[in-house]
């Protein structure tokens, strides 16, 4: 499996009859930039017309992690020289990726050893299997780096359903707002991930859906829940719907202050603590748009229209910088208090509400 037919930031190729994308970035996490995101499209392009292509698996060359997100580095770089339209094409290119994904009529099957985040979900979540191991973990982190969650997972999250038998739209405020750090547990609790496989199994589970099925793959490698530790995220599933089920930041800081469950009320403040207060404040009437959106394409229109503004303003930059070159995880976020952030003005830029 891990042999490579070509160098490539994406290896794309057919082996029998599953389409394989192997991410081969390791040095960068896997995170993705423009060419990894058209090698992605042009594969799925070719593959979704190819009745000799029955399924596609989404996996990692390395054993780092699945995917970090998206290359914001080189963004931010580009948008200090003066230069956004590089970020919005590339933008606009992952969320056409997003939505092909999403509108891919056959199996996706992404294989999640280590990390998920941001963009990593939206190569994954839209497809119809995620297969995590005991070393998966996931987040949306963008409240980090003044960015808001993307690639369709504010419209995706709030639908998934999970072991709760429900949508939980406040579980993905929640979980976009808090970038709160998923555990094996926490991402098959909530059904971000379908199915459970021991990584020592990866490559011959792989190997097993490529020479016989998904289900026969499925059959021989899946691991009952009690192969990884408990969640904490469960718990907290009352708490999670009586405060962040409403449409504003305002809203859901009012309900935080006045709710019962003080260590609950602690882990939200510290996990938002180091938050930029637009993000926070942006997100939240972002999520709200997206509940009520039509489809996924008017919520990637929604991300995109939020996101273009932030790439754009004073705490992208600043964020990217303080978790991703000098990373030292102090920015100066400006407003510094989500009561001075402009709420109106993020409200009014969503084109879908
Ligand atoms: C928020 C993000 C990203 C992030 C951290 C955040 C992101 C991203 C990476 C990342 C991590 C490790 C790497 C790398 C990139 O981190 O998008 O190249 O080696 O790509 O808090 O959105």
């Amino acid at each position: 499996m891990r042999q490579r037919p070509t160098r490539n930031l994406v290896n794309a190729f057919v082996r029998h009859t599953t389409g394989v994308l192997e991410l081969n970035r390791p040095k960068a996490l896997n995170s993705l930039n423009h060419e990894m995101v058209e090698i992605i499209s042009e594969a799925l392009d070719t593959w979704r017309d190819d009745d000799s292509v029955h399924r596609v698996v989404i996996c990692s060359s390395s054993e780092r992690g699945f995917c970090a997100g998206g290359d914001v580095r080189t963004c931010r770089e580009e948008g200090l020289a003066g230069d956004f339209d590089s970020g919005d094409r590339f933008f606009r290119a992952e969320y056409e990726m997003n939505r092909q994904l999403a509108d891919f009529p056959k199996a996706i099957v992404s294989v999640i050893d280590g990390v998920a985040m941001g963009g990593g979900l939206g190569v994954s979540v839209h497809g119809s299997h995620r297969v995590i191991t005991e070393k998966a973990f996931a987040a949306m982190p963008e409240m980090a780096i003044g960015f808001i969650p993307d690639v369709g997972t504010t419209w995706m999250m709030q639908r998934m359903i999970g072991e709760s038998g429900e949508a939980l739209p406040e579980l993905a405020t929640f979980l976009g707002v808090t970038g709160w750090r998923m555990t094996p547990a926490d991402m098959l609790w909530s059904g971000l991930a379908t199915d459970l496989i021991a990584s020592e199994d990866v490559d011959r589970f792989i190997d097993a859906v490529i020479a016989e099925s998904l289900d026969d793959a499925l059959e021989q490698y899946a691991r009952p829940v009690d192969f990884v530790d408990g969640g904490e995220l469960e718990g907290f599933l009352p708490d999670i719907r009586a405060t962040f089920g409403h449409d504003s930041w305002a809203a859901i800081d009012g309900a935080l202050e006045g709710h019962g469950n003080a260590d609950f009320v602690a882990r939200v403040r510290d996990l938002t603590e180091k938050a930029s207060p637009t993000s926070v404040v942006a997100a939240v009437e972002l999520y709200t748009a997206n509940r009520a959106a039509r489809d996924i394409v008017h919520a990637l229109d929604n991300e995109f229209a939020v996101g273009s503004v932030l790439r754009r303003e004073h705490d992208f930059p600043e964020g990217v910088r303080a978790v991703l070159v000098d990373k030292d995880r102090s920015p100066t976020f400006d407003p510094s208090a989500t009561g001075d952030v402009d709420v109106d003005f993020y409200r009014t830029i969503l084109k879908h509400r």
